[in-house]
Formats: structure tokens, sequence, C-alpha cells
């Protein structure tokens, strides 16, 4: 028999998006007419892969219970993104990790930043969060990030009343963020922008955490040098404070459930900014090396930007399946695989 193609219906033609693969007319069909408990659906899901013909993923979760009623989409999606065969087993490794500095003499590496996605249990995602949802939300987190202790003390910054203005400058100051990008607007993540939206920006500007932006947080680490393990340890402290007052979504099997199920499992995405002036003239190998490694790379300004300066944003492309202190350690070598590569150019 043959196997049954995707759902032309539902996707721009030249979509190459995973959803797009997986969705058979049939899925859709039975999952149509399925509502989470808080009135999440299919078409809500896959709105962002409808509208925009360069996704490459296409489908958001609007609450923790998408990814159990609306499984036998998210699943293959899932396994596709993190390339999992086997089952499916979220693990985490919060452990201290001492690495030396990837490029002491600061020629290559900007920055090293590590950043984690969380949502809280038993409230709507980003894509389908009511408004005073999103405000209570915001409220919890503040109390939590209120109680951490001194190395983690900061400032929170309200975006609620500024103008697009302010925000541009906010923005540049590290305490805000611009609205988000077509995909997350289809999606309805951007609704009511920029309410209920802030930045928690620590005293030494190398942990923030980001509030309803994607997700409800991203936790972030910061530094100005190749010290990735210094970066990661800060994530460690602020994670282990803040879940002993915030309960995060979760699930045994897929790990911190977020927007985008490309962001599940550990929801760890660790980096360098590097500049790569010679490798940049070798597409093919930078490519290889990445593979080899496991890498992500994407352009000076994130996801789907291009190069400038010469400048990649390089990290984990895994996020689930394996701890994050390996995925640190695994990102450590291949960073150096680069930046020894680079050398010999
Ligand atoms: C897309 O489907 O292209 C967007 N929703 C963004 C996907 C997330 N990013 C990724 O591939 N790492």
């Amino acid at each position: 028999m043959k196997a049954e193609t995707a759902d032309q219906r539902l996707f721009p033609e030249t979509s190459n998006a995973l959803v797009k693969r997986f969705l058979t007319p049939s899925l859709s069909d039975r999952l149509s007419s399925l509502k989470t408990a808080t009135g999440f659906t299919l078409a809500g899901a896959i709105r962002s892969g409808q509208q925009n013909a360069d996704s490459s993923i296409g489908i958001y979760a609007g609450d923790a219970e998408s990814y159990t009623l609306f499984k036998e989409i998210f699943d293959p999606v899932i396994r596709a993104y993190h390339r999992i065969s086997g089952s499916v087993r979220h693990v985490s490794d919060l452990r201290h990790l001492d690495l030396p500095d990837l490029d002491p003499e600061q020629r290559f590496i900007l920055s090293s930043r590590v950043r984690v996605a969380r949502n809280l249990a038993g409230y709507a995602f980003t894509p389908h969060i009511l408004p005073r949802d999103r405000e209570t939300v915001k409220q919890k987190i503040c109390n939590a990030l209120a109680a951490l202790p001194a190395p983690l003390q900061g400032q929170y910054h309200a975006m609620d009343s500024l103008t697009p203005g302010q925000i541009k400058k906010q923005t540049a100051a590290d305490n805000a963020f611009l609205p988000g990008d077509r995909f997350q607007a289809a999606a309805g993540i951007t609704r009511d922008f920029p309410a209920s939206r802030g930045v928690y920006t620590g005293v030494d500007k190398k942990f923030f955490v980001w509030i309803n932006e994607e997700d409800q947080m991203r936790i972030i680490c910061l530094e100005k040098t190749g010290s990735l393990s210094v970066a990661f340890n800060r994530l460690v402290l602020a994670l282990t404070d803040l879940g002993r007052f915030l309960e995060f979504a979760s699930d045994p099997c897929l790990g911190f459930l977020n927007a985008c199920p490309t962001n599940i499992g550990t929801a760890m995405r660790a980096g360098v900014h590097i500049r790569l002036p010679k490798l940049e003239q070798h597409p093919g190998l930078l490519k290889k090396l990445a593979s080899d490694h496991s890498l992500q790379i994407r352009g000076t300004r994130g996801e789907k930007t291009g190069v400038t300066g010469s400048v990649f944003d390089i990290s984990n492309r895994q996020r689930l399946g394996t701890g994050e202190a390996q995925l640190i350690k695994t990102l450590n070598t291949g960073i150096a695989a680069i930046i020894e590569t680079e050398k010999n150019l």
C-alpha cells in the first residue's frame, strides 16, 4: 500500500516544514475535532506553518496538554528535529562544570551565552494564554526573581507602557526585547505586545530573564569571554533557586515543555558569538564541522538572520535526550575544533 503523503490542502505548496511532512489528511481529520482543556486546537497549533511557507517546523504548542492530545503530530516532528530513533527519554544533569576558556586571547569569541526556556505548570503557553493569566504568570515570576540570592540580584524592567521607540532603546540596553517575528506573530505569541512583558536584568548584566517572550521565561546567562562553563554554572544556580518557588511545565519523557517543539527536553541553547572570517569563505567546511559536532549555525542576530562582520552564532543543536552538562561539553569540543580549523586556514 502506498504511504499517505502530506496534506497538501493545509500548507503552502513550497513549504518544507516538518509539520507538513507528517500531517497526513487522515491525521489532520482525526485531530481537527480535538480541544485541550484550555481550548487549544490543531488549527491554532499549525497556523504559523500555514501562513509562513518558509517555516522549518511550522507547529507550536498552546499548552502542556497539546503535546499529549496532539501527540500523533508532535511526536514525529520532535523525533525528526531532535533526531531520535528509539524511545524519547529526557535527561537532566545540572551539575557545575569547570572547562577552560575556549579563547583566552579573545581573538575569535565575542561572547558565550546559555539560555533555557521555561513555562509555569498550570497555565497556557504564549500562543494561547489569556491576558489576565499572562499578567499572573509575570507576577509569579517577578516574585520568585525578587527572592534570588546576591549573585543573581537585579532589576525588573516592565515593558507594558513603552512606545516602540522606547522598546528599541531599552532593547539595546538589555532591558527589553523586540516583538517576535512573523512566525511567532502567526502563532499568536505576540498578541497584546508589550503587555505583561518585561526583562529582569542582573546588576552585572550577566544574568537576564525575559518574561512572556516566546515562552513565559527565557533564563539567560552571558559572559563576554569564551568561558561557557562560567555562564552555565550561573544558570545552574539560577535554576536551582527559581525551582524552589516555581513549578515548571514538564513531562517525564519530553522534559521541559515550551511553545516550540524544538525547545523541549533540557530546552537549553548554549552558544558563542564567534568571528570566523576564514571559515566564512569555506561554508562547506563550516557546515561539516557543525554537523560532525551536532552544532547549529545561525546568523549574527540569531535565527533566520544573515552574517555580518563574519560573526556567527554557533550553538548546540540537540536539546533532548542528553543532559545539560554533557551538551555543554560537546559544544565546547565542537567550538574548539572550529577555532583550530579557523587558525589553520
Ligand atoms: C519555524 O517553523 O521555522 C519557526 N516556527 C521557528 C522554528 C524554531 N527554530 C528552529 O528550527 N530551531
